[in-house]
Formats: C-alpha cells, structure tokens, sequence
C-alpha cells in the first residue's frame, strides 16, 4: 500500500521551495541562476544591463522541471542581502516573516473543512550563505541561523568558493563546523539511508559541510568543453567540476537524495512546531494573545459593562471558540481518515481488478495454446501414418525391383 501511495505522489509531482539567506553580494542570486534557472551569456563578461542585479526585496521564482520522470515544480526565494546598513538589528524579520506566512497560509488551508488540493508552499530548504572570509562566523550569522534553524531547514554554504585555495577552505569548513557545534545552531541533519549507494552520497555530504559553492553564468572553453565557470588569469573555477567545489552535490542532494526528506522534516517539525505555538497562543491565559487588544478595545467601548463582566464575556467567548475549533478539527480528523480509507479502497479494488484480468488473460493464453499443441499432435500423427506408409510403398517397390519384376 505504501508504494502504491508513493507512486501516487511521484505521478502528480513534487512542490519543493528553496530559499537562499545571506549577506548582501556573496552570490545567491548568481547561484539560483545557476543552479535553476537558465539566465546565461556565453564569452566575455555579461554587458551592464544582463549583469544581476542587487536584490532588494523577497522575489519568487517558479521553475518547472522534470528529473528521473518525476514532475517537479520547484518555487525558489532569493532574499535581500543583509549586512550593508549600519544598524543590522532585526534584518531577519522580512525572511522570518515570510517562512511565518507561509506556515500560515498551509494552517489556514488545513483548517478548511474541504481540502482535496493543498498547496504546499511552506519553505523546504535554506541555504545560508557564508562569506569566505577563512575567519569564521560572523555574529550576526550566529544570530540569523538561530532565528532560522526552530523555522526551517538550514543547509550552510561557503559563498564564491573560488576566492579560497582548497587548503583555506579545508580548515574554514572545519573551523565553522566548530562554531555551529558551539553555538548549538541546528543546522539540516541529512538522514542515514537504506540505500548503500545513497548512504556513501550521505557520508560525503556530512564530511565536506558546509558545501563550498561557486555560482556563474557564464560559459567558458575548457579543453574544447563548454562549462559553466569564472576566468581567472591562472585558470578557469569550473562550477559542475567536484574537484573545485560542492555545487553538483549540493545540486543532486537537494532535486534527487534528499527532497523527499526536507519536505517531511519540514512538515513533521518544523510546522508541527509553529503549529503548537500558534494553539499555544490560543489557550495561553485562554485569550488568543493576538486578539487580545482588539477585543478589549470592542468590550471597552460596551458601555455600562464592569471589569468582570467583560471578562466572562471574553471567556464565554474564548470556550465557544475552543469548541468550533476542536469541532472543526475533529471534523478535518474524520475527514482525512475517511479519504485515506476509501484511497486505499479504490486502490485495493483496482489491483483485485487488474489481477482478475490478468488471471483471465493467462488462461485464454492456456486454453490457445493447449488447442495449438492439439493442433499440432494431429498433424503430427497424420504425418507419421503417411509416412509409414510412403516407406512401406518403397519397401515394396524395392522388393519388386529385385525380383526384376517391374518393366
Ligand atoms: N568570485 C565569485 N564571485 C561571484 C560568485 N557568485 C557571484 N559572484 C559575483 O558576486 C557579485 C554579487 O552576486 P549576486 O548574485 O548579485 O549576489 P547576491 O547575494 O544575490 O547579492 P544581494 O542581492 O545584494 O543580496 C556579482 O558580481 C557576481 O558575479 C562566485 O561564486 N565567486
Ligand atoms: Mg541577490
């Protein structure tokens, strides 16, 4: 059953959305681009207005695309840049806000007692971006991934990679591996898996964190061979080349490996979380904490009504609103389990039929084929009875030519 609802979801596709967080200049927007969306100029450094530019506020982009048969509609978010202004305090807000608004609208949709199609546009996966400084985190990094990491996936990335030789890197990743450990910042923990293959992909993976990137889009000639990458008078820093950088692992990991599994930490921690603080807020004191100004400001301005009649108002109030909301809950609940019975049904039928079919199938292929073999036996036996007697007139008709009775 659990496969026949996998092969469910891989026939309809995947939604998958993937943001990109960091300090302003250090490549995210260049690394979408390269990594998604197919923005490219061939030769020389691209003119002014093909350059890209600063990005100055939360952009999405949609991107349709087929891997290994499966549909994928991928929704990725470019954010602005932080860092630039000279008071950096609360520059998280519009990227927290948007992950909050995004759990908001799945909450919403689930509340609906009639769902069938859910549009899932919660935030999967973000990459953190890291300036390669070769000193470390910066304090606001620390910061920003602890807002993030309660929120959403957080996979870190060593920015424009090609800026540090490998033995830089080397030690950078090892000294910011540290530093998460010591902030206690809950980076994505990439799951084992059964697959021994998948698992050897997994073990890279956590060896080479954070994946060290190199985002251009430019094409360049190397040995006759277009590929992406950034000219240098020494060389040329080959994008998709795993010997310069992580881009093709990081690339495989988040559209092949592992998209199933962001998606499901996502869904199972990551808004369960937000989704208890939101019923917390609810019950806190038995007043929606959100709510509270606004309805003091309308039993305010009920006049004649004293301090403790307005609170049982408030309470009444709250009890019945806890009741439709347990009600509409359960509703969803029965709902749901309903569903997923009569899926099941259907599919259970629809096996027993095509089974049935098959059963039948065979058996007129038997019945055929017994009939041929029939066939065949006759017209062997028919063969042989002539035969018999074709040799038996050559036995005679030799008898006779030696008694020289024939002419
Ligand atoms: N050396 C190097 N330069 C890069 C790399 N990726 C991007 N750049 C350059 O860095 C500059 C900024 O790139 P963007 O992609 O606009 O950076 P961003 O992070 O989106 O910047 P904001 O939108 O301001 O946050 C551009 O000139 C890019 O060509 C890289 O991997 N290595
Ligand atoms: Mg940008």
């Amino acid at each position: 059953m659990i496969n026949i609802l996998y092969r469910k979801s891989v026939k309809r596709g995947f939604e998958f959305t993937l943001m990109v967080v960091g300090e302003s200049g250090l490549g995210k927007s260049t690394l979408i681009n390269s990594l998604f969306l197919t923005d490219m100029y061939s030769g020389e450094y691209p003119g002014p207005s093909h350059r890209i530019k600063k990005t100055v506020q939360v952009e999405q982009s949609k991107v349709l695309m087929k891997e290994g048969g499966v549909q994928l509609l991928l929704t990725i978010v470019d954010t602005p840049g932080f860092g630039d202004a000279v008071d950096n305090s609360n520059c998280w807000q519009p990227v927290i806000d948007h992950i909050d608004s995004k759990f908001e609208d799945y909450l919403n949709a689930e509340s609906r007692v009639n769902r069938r199609q859910m549009p899932d546009s919660r935030v999967h996966c973000c990459l953190y971006f890291i300036a390669p400084s070769g000193h470390g985190l910066k304090p606001l990094d620390i910061e920003f991934m602890k807002r993030l990491h309660e929120k959403v996936n957080v996979i870190p990335l060593i920015a424009k990679a090609d800026t540090l030789t490998p033995e830089e890197c080397q030690q950078f990743k090892k000294q910011i591996m540290r530093e998460i450990l010591e902030h206690k910042i809950k980076i994505y923990e990439f799951p084992e898996m059964d697959d021994e293959e998948e698992n050897k992909i997994v073990k890279t993976i956590k060896d080479r964190l954070p994946l060290a990137v190199v985002g251009s889009n430019t094409i360049i000639e190397v040995n006759g061979k277009k590929v992406r990458g950034r000219q240098y008078p020494w060389g040329v820093a080959e994008v998709e080349n795993g010997d310069h950088c992580d881009f093709t692992l990081l690339r495989n990991m988040l559209i092949r490996t592992h998209m199933q599994d962001l998606k499901d930490v996502t869904n199972n921690v990551h808004y369960e979380n937000y989704r208890s603080r939101k019923l917390a807020a609810v019950t806190c004191n038995g007043i929606d904490n959100n709510k509270t100004k606004g309805q003091l400001t309308k039993v305010d301005t009920v006049e004649g009504m004293s301090p403790i009649a307005q609170m049982e108002e408030e309470r009444r109030e709250h009890v019945a609103k806890m009741k439709k909301m347990e009600m509409e809950m359960e509703q969803v609940f029965e709902m749901k389990v309903k569903e997923k019975i009569q899926k099941l049904k259907d599919s259970e039928a629809e096996l027993q039929r095509r089974h049935e079919q098959m059963k039948k199938n065979l058996e007129a292929q038997h019945k055929e084929l017994e009939e041929r073999r029939r066939q065949f036996e006759e017209e062997r036996s028919t063969w042989e009875t002539q035969q018999r007697i074709l040799e038996q007139q050559k036995m005679t008709l030799d008898k006779n030519k030696k008694k020289g009775k024939i002419f």
